[in-house]
Parts: structure tokens; C-alpha cells; sequence
């Protein structure tokens, strides 16, 4: 089953965000895999962004995610790295949907409170990033045949 990485940033630690965060996506469905409330230290940063290296906000974004604490979260579901994106909402603030995460809590686009996984590719490669194989708990809910189609 598809799986995605998710991070409640800095801004959403302080502001107090992370049940929030976990309460929708455990009521859309979706697993919880593995959690790990940790500081990011520079190395890991680089490597979570290495892909704005060079980019003008760079420099602030990893200034920005090793500020403060983060949460580091796996959630598996059929769908999940769209799902949890649609969750999040878009990367701006002022362009993301009503109702999603970022669109109900932010305002800008270097303060917009979550990370998710944004294709398959990267989710695996975040995924290794932030977690040992051990730390991915597999398990199953006995609700999931009344919120997957195919369990
Ligand atoms: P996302 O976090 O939605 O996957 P991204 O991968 O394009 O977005 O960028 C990573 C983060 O970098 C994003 O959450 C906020 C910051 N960022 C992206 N584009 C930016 C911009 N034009 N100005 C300032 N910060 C930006
Ligand atoms: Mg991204």
C-alpha cells in the first residue's frame, strides 16, 4: 500500500498543530506507520531539500525547519501521497482549497506548517531519509475493510 512521508514543521509545533494534523488524517482514513518528534539538524535538512538547492528562499527553509522541533510521521493508504497533499493543501496558503490544512491555518508560503511526500519516488527516498526499516510498524486496524476497498 502506497506510503507517504509527512512532517508537522516548526510552525505547526509551536502553534500547537500536531493533533490537528494527526486528528484529519486519521479521520480520512489513512495509517499511521511511524512517528518520531525530533530535531532536524543541518545534514538532514540539506538532504530533505537538496532539491531547492540554490533556490532564493533555500537558505531560509533550512534556517526555518531546524529551527524547532518537527514530527516526522509514515501514513499508509491506497492513494496516500495524493491524499495527504489534497489534506495539506497547496503550497501557498492563499492558493490552497478551503478546508485543507494550510488554507485553515497559514497565511505564507515559508510558514505553511507541513511537509508531505509529493509522488512515489519521493516518498520512498524521504522515507529512508527519516526512518530505519525498524521503525515502520506494520499492523493492521479492524476498520480497514470499511475504509479500504481491497484490505
Ligand atoms: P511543498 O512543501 O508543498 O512540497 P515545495 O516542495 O515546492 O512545496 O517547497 C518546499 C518548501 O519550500 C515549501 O513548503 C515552502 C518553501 N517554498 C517553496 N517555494 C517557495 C517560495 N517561492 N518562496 C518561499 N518559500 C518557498
Ligand atoms: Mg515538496
Amino acid at each position: 500500500m502506497e506510503q507517504t512521508l509527512v512532517l508537522v514543521k516548526p510552525d505547526g509545533v509551536q502553534r500547537g498543530l500536531i493533533g490537528e494534523t494527526i486528528r484529519r488524517l486519521e479521520r480520512r482514513g489513512l495509517r499511521l506507520i511511524a512517528a518520531k518528534f525530533q530535531i532536524v539538524d543541518r545534514e538532514l535538512a540539506e538532504k530533505h531539500y537538496a532539491i531547492h538547492k540554490g533556490k532564493p528562499f533555500y537558505d531560509g527553509l533550512i534556517d526555518y525547519i531546524t529551527s524547532a522541533p518537527v514530527m516526522a510521521m509514515v501514513w499508509e493508504g491506497p492513494g496516500a501521497i495524493a491524499a495527504v497533499r489534497q489534506t495539506m493543501g497547496a503550497t501557498r496558503p492563499t492558493e490552497a482549497q478551503t478546508g485543507s490544512i494550510r488554507h485553515d491555518f497559514a497565511l505564507e508560503i515559508g510558514r505553511n506548517l507541513t511537509h508531505a511526500s509529493d509522488g512515489q519516488e519521493t516518498a520512498k527516498v524521504e522515507i529512508e531519509l527519516w526512518f530505519q526499516e525498524r521503525e515502520l510498524i506494520q499492523w493492521s486496524r479492524d476498520t480497514d475493510r470499511w475504509i479500504f476497498e481491497n484490505v
